[in-house]
């Protein structure tokens, strides 16, 4: 068992992890950066140490200060959170080879998932429905000429190191071929130092779902649900739900099934996301993540399972604390991502709150790390909480939601909370009727 955890990582994110540790009894040690040191996971965690200055190339992806930090103060074990060192293959293998535990996957199944060729071509052969598309990497224009016209247009180009939609382009016909492929080709070089590119056929009005998977690295899987995260701007998402409003119980065992089976048959050890598109009531997989995922809480609620709790178990080497049959859905779970940013246009606007209450009250949950006083550093990601309600059923989710927005206060900053009390006032939020090009046409309507 372990002593002593580690975390890599900042914001509402470390509270999480900070407050799984304390109920297990673990001790918790936070890291930070010079613009940090008045931070709350800070403030929360058993110790801290500083680990570099403010850029986060600096501290928390500094892999040496990371391993250091670990060595001072005698953890044993790293939780990654989410984004930073999260799903590096690399920073796995040398937190192994100094003796410590990555509370994650193994080095190899982050690296298989990475790279998104080798990724689908896994999953295919794990039963894992896919979108049609080519077979590994297309390497000219003449080939993917090929492939298009044997599938058929639209089609989508994408980058094998990709992901998270940075690289892709749709190509309509086969007039808009060559130039979609050359410049995906040279957006994927610019961005990944690797111009591979493959291909699918083009979903034009899918749905974002995506099954919450857990490994016990023993040869057993188990799902955890969908979550719906269609409503996303520029692959940002922006508001998540579970259970998924089109996803049929059936749909749900059937899919799910597939996914735990294959993390079984993967030997996978802790949490992950299968992401698929869904159209037409049919799944395709697109990407698989190998971490916990930002909007893991609305999963938490409907199963009434600490997703944190089940990854350090996993990585202390114990079972899962339950089983697929015990696993039951009760009500429906929102979040909604809060980032200091400012309205229309989505810009970064970090600085100085000078208030904050969070709402309470049954069924609400608020993640945030921030506090009265505290000034928002402009380094790092503008996420700075997370709202996550639950109601017996989506429509007691929706107003508690509502409830809950009037009784939360962020004053000294620009914050997206203006844009929720918009949607809710949607007929499509209500009856749930959105994909994944929902929320880009709503703002360009109404922003
Ligand atoms: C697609 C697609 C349509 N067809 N693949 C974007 C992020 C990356 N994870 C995959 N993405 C997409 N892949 C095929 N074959 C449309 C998207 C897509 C998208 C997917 C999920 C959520 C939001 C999106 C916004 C634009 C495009």
């Amino acid at each position: 068992m372990f002593d002593k955890i580690l975390i890599a990582n900042r914001g509402e994110i470390a509270l999480r992890v900070i407050r799984a540790c304390r109920e297990m009894g673990i001790k918790s040690v936070a890291v930070h950066s010079t613009a940090d040191s008045d931070a709350m996971h800070v403030r929360m965690a058993d110790e801290s140490i500083c680990i570099g200055p403010p850029s986060g190339a600096q501290s928390y992806l500094s892999i040496p200060a990371i391993i250091s930090a670990c060595e001072i103060t005698g953890a044993q074990a790293i939780h990654p959170g989410y984004g930073f060192l999260s799903e590096n293959a690399k920073f796995v293998q040398i937190v192994e080879d100094h003796g410590l535990k990555f509370i994650g996957p193994s080095a190899k199944h982050i690296s298989q998932m990475g790279d998104k060729i080798t990724a689908k071509d896994t999953a295919q052969a794990l039963g894992i429905p896919c979108v049609p598309g080519s077979a590994g990497g297309v390497p000219t224009v003449a080939e993917a000429k090929k492939v298009a016209a044997d599938m058929g247009y639209p089609v989508i180009i994408k980058a094998t190191a990709g992901g998270g939609g940075r690289g892709m382009k749709v190509a309509e016909t086969e007039a808009d071929l060559e130039v979609a492929f050359s410049t995906a080709r040279s957006e994927a070089k610019a961005a990944f130092g690797n111009d591979e590119v493959y291909m699918e056929k083009y979903l034009q009005k899918p749905r974002h779902i995506e099954i919450q998977v857990f490994g016990d690295g023993q040869g057993n899987g188990v799902h955890l649900g969908e979550r719906d995260c269609s409503l996303q701007r520029r692959h940002q998402k922006v508001f998540e739900e579970a259970p998924g409003p089109c996803i049929t119980p059936e749909e749900r065992a059937k899919i799910g099934k597939i996914c735990a089976d294959a993390i079984g048959e993967m030997g996978y050890a802790g949490a992950g996301t299968i992401e698929f598109l869904y159209e037409d009531g049919e799944f395709y997989f697109i990407e698989m993540n190998t971490r916990l995922q930002v909007e893991h809480p609305v999963t938490e609620s409907i199963f009434g399972v600490d997703l944190v709790r089940e990854q350090i178990r996993v990585a202390e080497g114990l079972p899962l604390s339950f089983t697929q049959d015990e696993l039951e859905i009760n009500g429906h779970s929102i979040e909604v991502r809060i980032n200091a940013e400012r309205l229309p246009n989505f810009a970064p606007c970090p600085g100085k709150v000078t208030a904050f209450h969070a709402p309470g009250g049954l069924g609400v949950r608020m993640d945030s790390a921030l506090y009265d006083g505290y000034s928002i550093p402009p380094y790092y990601d503008s996420l700075i909480g997370k709202l996550i309600v639950h109601g017996r059923d989506r429509k007691e989710a929706l107003s508690r939601l509502h409830r809950a927005l009037g009784e939360l206060i962020v004053d000294g900053i620009d914050t997206t909370l203006p844009l929720f009390d918009a949607l809710l006032q949607e007929p499509d939020i209500h009856s749930g009727n959105y994909n994944i090009h929902w929320l880009e046409r709503w703002l360009e309507k109404n922003m």
